[in-house]
């Protein structure tokens, strides 16, 4: 199917919600400094474009999203309700796992929204399986699997590709390549640095995109979620992004300089987006004010909505520990 161009109705959705990943983000992060958000916490802010873009060209529920533990902006981008989001974080019954998954495992089957992983690495072999399940059933599903530049070196990323290949599975995996892997930059562990390259190994399409261009990477994972869908065709994208924040909300940040932050910025996603908007006449200084205001006020409720949430009680600890047993218990 040829690729269609967003119109501008829907680039304006696209773009306020990449504002509302960066309020909410911000947010978290002075909730974590208040210490009122306990565990880790790994914001997504520069990388909206990626789940915001790559997300907007599925078709859900029937299509999955698995992520690893940076998924906040993953879980926006699926629709999940930002006061359940947050409620999540400060750990409370009101979250979307009762308070009981935290920042790193965001969930929400019926928004197709997968998980939130904090094994780095781990979601690949997961959504690999639901892929399987997917052309078992031949449901037309496709899966979208993000993980980062440091995750693209483990052992199971390479089996899942081998899997994915031989048995054609409807699947495409997106590299969020944002430079660093914690303290360590990509270049210094990656024997091959056109990561999308690698592809061919495994009998896939690869492609890169610019991560920070919002307009790129839909294009760029719509071909691929289409080959997956009507060739079962399994792909590669690389979507080359940054992330402005450390690595996590405990992070000195040492290993790079503020030049190569103000670098990154300048590309902004959501600028960027904003520009091309404003420069087709398509988003008026108003209409973006009004985007600006409606983020913030969703993120304020979002915060008061976790903020008035109760704790969970001791005995939920004993809760939901086994996975109920019977015919549909599981989606997949
Ligand atoms: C199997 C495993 N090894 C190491 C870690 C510690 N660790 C957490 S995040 C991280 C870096 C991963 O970087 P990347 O995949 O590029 O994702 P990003 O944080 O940039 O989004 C590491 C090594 C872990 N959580 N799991």
């Amino acid at each position: 199917m040829p690729y269609e161009e967003p119109d501008a109705k829907l680039l304006v959705d696209l773009l306020s919600r990449m504002q509302l990943i960066r309020g909410f983000e911000e947010r978290a992060g002075m909730a974590y400094g208040l210490r009122k958000i306990g565990g880790f916490c790994h914001l997504y802010t520069g990388q909206e474009a990626v789940a915001v873009g790559a997300i907007s060209v599925l078709e859900r529920p029937r299509d999955l999203v698995f992520t690893g533990y940076r998924d906040h902006g993953h879980a926006l981008a699926c629709g999940m309700d930002p006061r359940a989001v947050m409620a999540e974080l400060y750990g409370k019954v009101s979250g979307s796992s009762r308070g009981k998954g935290g920042s790193m495992h965001l969930f929400d089957p019926g928004r197709g929204m997968f998980g939130g992983n904090g094994i780095v690495g781990a979601q690949i072999p997961i959504a690999t399986g639901a892929a399987l399940a997917q052309a078992y059933r031949k449901d037309g599903g496709v899966t979208l699997c993000f993980f980062g530049d440091g995750a693209f070196h483990q052992g199971a990323l390479h089996e899942s590709l081998n899997l994915a290949g031989i048995w054609k599975l409807p699947i495409v995996y997106v590299i969020e390549n944002n430079q660093w892997g914690m303290g360590t930059n990509w270049r210094r562990v990656s024997s091959e640095e056109d990561f999308a390259a690698t592809a061919a190994a495994y009998g896939m399409h690869g492609e890169a995109c610019d991560g920070m261009d919002l307009l790129e990477v839909r294009r760029t994972v719509s071909l691929a979620v289409d080959r997956a869908r009507t060739q079962r065709a399994p792909g590669l994208v690389e979507a080359r992004t940054y992330r402005y924040k450390g690595h996590s909300m405990s992070d000195p940040q040492k290993y790079r300089s503020r030049d190569e932050i103000d670098e990154y910025r300048k590309r902004d996603p959501i600028l960027r987006l904003k520009d091309l908007l404003a420069e087709r006449g398509e988003l008026s200084e108003e209409s973006w004010a009004a985007i600006v205001a409606e983020a913030d006020r969703a993120v304020a409720e979002a915060v008061a909505f976790a903020e008035a949430a109760a704790e969970p009680s001791g005995a939920a600890l004993y809760e939901d520990v086994l996975a109920p047993a019977g015919p549909g218990a599981g989606r997949l």
